[in-house]
């Protein structure tokens, strides 16, 4: 059967507040969990994803988690490593606990960031590419998906991870226009992340059908998503305003973009 409840994690942050709006309309009751409050939700679940007691809770009686909550940009290792790394691992110990059949794990481009982007007609980037985070934070990405892997393996609790590309209502750089991910296109992905059948641990990629895609959106399609956005409308202004890609700068280079060329963040 579908899933009904799901428990939406991170739902006081950007794309929590989105799918927020977006998710119900194809049926979900969403139950809600963030460490901060989130706005107009007083039935939400304030707490952290260090509290094993409350994820315990939090999960329980939901068909589904989609799980967006943890640190969202580069950090300093120990905060990377308590939210995404051990806060990982404690949601998947409570679903695996509860009964939980399916996680879909917000994992992002930064897993695979120092990816060479594609260029002329190289192919797109496949989905078993190795992974190749360009931070601690896409580390902590690279380290979720072989958790999910090892937690279908071992205990039978499905999970899709999806890298996503730039989620947010309309591409704002150039970089942007090849892994732009609209909001109701992730919508949409979600939906079929969470309804297709024997999905195992799988891996997919998540942005709209765009013109200057530099990944291969063929597994995420397999899920029966259908994007129906593209960011080529945007393209024409963005270009013009900032120039158009650099192929002799290095955060042009990468899928990553300026993960990749950013300074370290120290002391870790
Ligand atoms: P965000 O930073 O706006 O939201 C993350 C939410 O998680 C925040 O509301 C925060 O309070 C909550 N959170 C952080 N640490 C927590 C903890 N220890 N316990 C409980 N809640 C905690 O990030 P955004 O953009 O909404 O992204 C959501 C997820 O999707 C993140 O996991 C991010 O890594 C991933 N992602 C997002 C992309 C995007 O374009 N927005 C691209 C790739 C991945
Ligand atoms: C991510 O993983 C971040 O969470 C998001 O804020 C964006 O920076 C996005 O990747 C991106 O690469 O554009």
């Amino acid at each position: 059967p579908a899933p009904r409840t799901v428990l939406l994690t991170g739902a006081a942050g950007g794309l929590g507040t989105l799918m927020r709006d977006l998710l119900p309309g194809y049926g979900y009751e969403l139950r809600l969990l963030d460490v901060r409050p989130v706005a107009d939700e007083p039935g939400a679940i304030t707490a952290d994803l260090a509290d094993t007691a409350a994820l315990r809770e939090a999960v329980r009686g939901v068909d589904a988690v989609v799980h967006l909550a943890g640190i969202s940009l580069e950090a300093p290792f120990e905060k990377i490593l308590k939210a995404n790394i051990e806060g990982l691992h404690h949601l998947y110990e409570a679903a695996r606990a509860e009964g939980v059949p399916r996680i879909v794990f917000a994992s992002s481009n930064h897993a695979v960031g120092r990816t060479p982007r594609p260029r002329g007609t190289d192919p797109l980037i496949p989905v078993d590419t190795p992974r190749r985070p360009d931070t601690f934070y896409g580390l902590s990405k690279s380290f979720g998906e072989d958790l999910a892997q090892l937690y279908w393996d071992r205990h039978g609790l499905e999970t899709v991870s999806v890298r996503i590309g730039s989620c947010c209502p309309e591409p704002t750089d150039v970089r942007m226009l090849s892994l732009w991910l609209s909001p109701a296109d992730a919508a949409r992905l979600f939906h079929a992340a969470l309804t297709a059948e024997h999905v195992g641990h799988t891996v997919v990629y998540g942005s709209s059908a765009n013109t200057r895609l530099w990944w291969d959106l063929t597994g995420a399609r397999a899920l029966g998503y259908e994007p129906q956005d593209d960011s080529e409308p945007y393209a024409r202004r963005l270009i013009a305003e900032q120039g158009d890609l650099d192929p002799d700068d290095e955060a042009d280079a990468f899928l990553g973009g300026r993960f990749v060329t950013d300074p370290p963040i120290w002391p870790y």
